[in-house]
């Protein structure tokens, strides 16, 4: 790791005679060769992962969105919670499209929630949505679909969550379709049912894996004919996961979770799989209370990851572009609570989390990587934006360095 920190003091320290022999100003790298001279060497110090790079923002005046994709065409498509799809074409021109989504529940976490694009969505305009219905005694978590043609789309339910709950809160939402065209969306725990995470007869707490149709899926490990609510579950003993993504080369579907006080998660799915909500935990309950006195349980897969304490993870990416190089083959994760964006390389065992772009200091909502390479955060809140984030490349003065 010494070794490894002299050698990007090195390649700053050259880069600088570089610039200088070009004339060019020197206040960045010099600040950036300062600070890693002036930090004590130790084995916990990571090398920095993105080298310099440019921040710009996207989009503006985001009223607490969840979710963006990006148009195959170009441009940006944005959930907001109170069911409003706010669009930048690749034009450039900003749209906003309510939708109409029968009994959307829009309160706490609850509201329109992730959104995935059809394969011919350049030619339909079919997304597929997930989001809370119901009442503040009585909401499910629902997923559905609709064409973004016209003024106020109307959002059709192909699946709900079969266990009511009456929290605005712990929703899961995260929506992802599999290669053979069904999907996966996490369902939230509920926070006042964290019992139910463990009970295979409740949709709270789980990977739920259904067909566009609504039926669940016959591979599924406790499927029945008669499609009980047994039959949906891919995976068990979750609290509240809201990221998740399938890596293209291996086929490992990757979730994170919020734990309680400690305790996030990084969680590598199996189907059939138990990851031990609320029998095991590293976290503690808010009033500091034990929740279990379990970190590892029979039967029970642990976390790759554990965060205690607590960031609040929000979303997931996995990275596999040439643009930052030294993030390929990482899992990207925002966080809300610590403001930051962590990568964890998918070839290191045990894994581990470094912190990236340290200039973030805002609750993050979303990361997706752009069809550029770039990396795309979406902020939390009631005026959030879109931010790119991409490398700095042979001119100019470096910005910002250092991870
Ligand atoms: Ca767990």
């Amino acid at each position: 790791m010494l070794s490894c920190t002299l050698q990007v003091v090195d390649s700053l320290i050259g880069m600088i005679k570089a610039l200088q022999r070009q004339g060019k100003r020197l206040a960045g790298a010099m600040l950036a060769v300062q600070i890693l001279l002036l930090s004590p060497v130790n084995a916990d110090v990571p090398p920095p992962l993105t080298g310099n790079f440019h921040q710009t923002q996207v989009a503006g005046y985001l009223s607490h969105p969840w979710a963006v994709v990006e148009n195959p065409l170009g441009g940006w498509l944005i959930t907001e919670r109170n069911g409003t799809i706010v669009e930048y074409t690749h034009a450039g021109e900003r749209l906003e499209i309510p939708l109409i989504i029968d009994g959307l529940y829009v309160d706490g976490q609850g509201g329109l929630l992730d959104i995935v694009l059809s394969d011919d969505f350049i030619e339909s305009r079919r997304v597929y949505l997930s989001y809370a219905i119901g009442t503040a005694q009585s909401n499910y978590l629902a997923m559905g679909t609709t064409v973004l043609i016209g003024d106020s789309p109307q959002v059709q339910t192909l699946f709900k969550v079969t266990t009511s709950k009456d929290t605005p809160v712990h929703f899961g939402g995260r929506l992802l379709k599999m290669p053979d065209g069904s999907w996966l969306l996490t369902s939230g725990d509920g926070f006042d049912y964290r019992e139910q995470a463990q009970r295979k007869n409740s949709h709270l707490g789980k990977v739920l894996r259904f067909n566009t149709d609504g039926t669940p899926h016959s591979e599924n490990p406790f499927y029945t004919p008669e499609h009980t609510p047994e039959s949906y579950i891919y995976t068990l003993g979750h609290r509240n996961p809201q990221g998740m993504v399938r890596d293209s080369v291996t086929g490992n579907i990757w979730l994170n979770e919020h734990g309680p006080a400690g305790g996030d998660e990084i969680n590598l799915l199996r189907a059939g799989n138990n990851y031990g909500w609320p029998v095991v935990t590293l976290g503690e309950d808010y009033s500091g209370a034990q929740i279990t006195p379990f970190d590892h349980y029979p039967g029970m897969t642990d976390p790759k990851v554990n965060w205690t304490p607590s960031i609040a993870p929000s979303s997931m990416a996995i990275y596999q572009e040439e643009v930052f190089t030294t993030l390929n083959n990482h899992l990207l994760v925002s966080s809300l609570k610590d403001r930051a964006l962590y990568a964890v390389a998918l070839d290191q065992n045990p894994m581990s989390a470094v912190q990236i772009f340290a200039t973030i200091n805002e609750r993050l909502r979303d990361v997706i990587v752009g069809r550029d390479g770039a990396i795309y955060l979406l902020t939390d809140g009631e005026r959030a934006r879109l931010m790119r984030f991409s490398p700095l490349r042979d001119e100019g003065v470096p910005e910002h360095s250092l991870r």
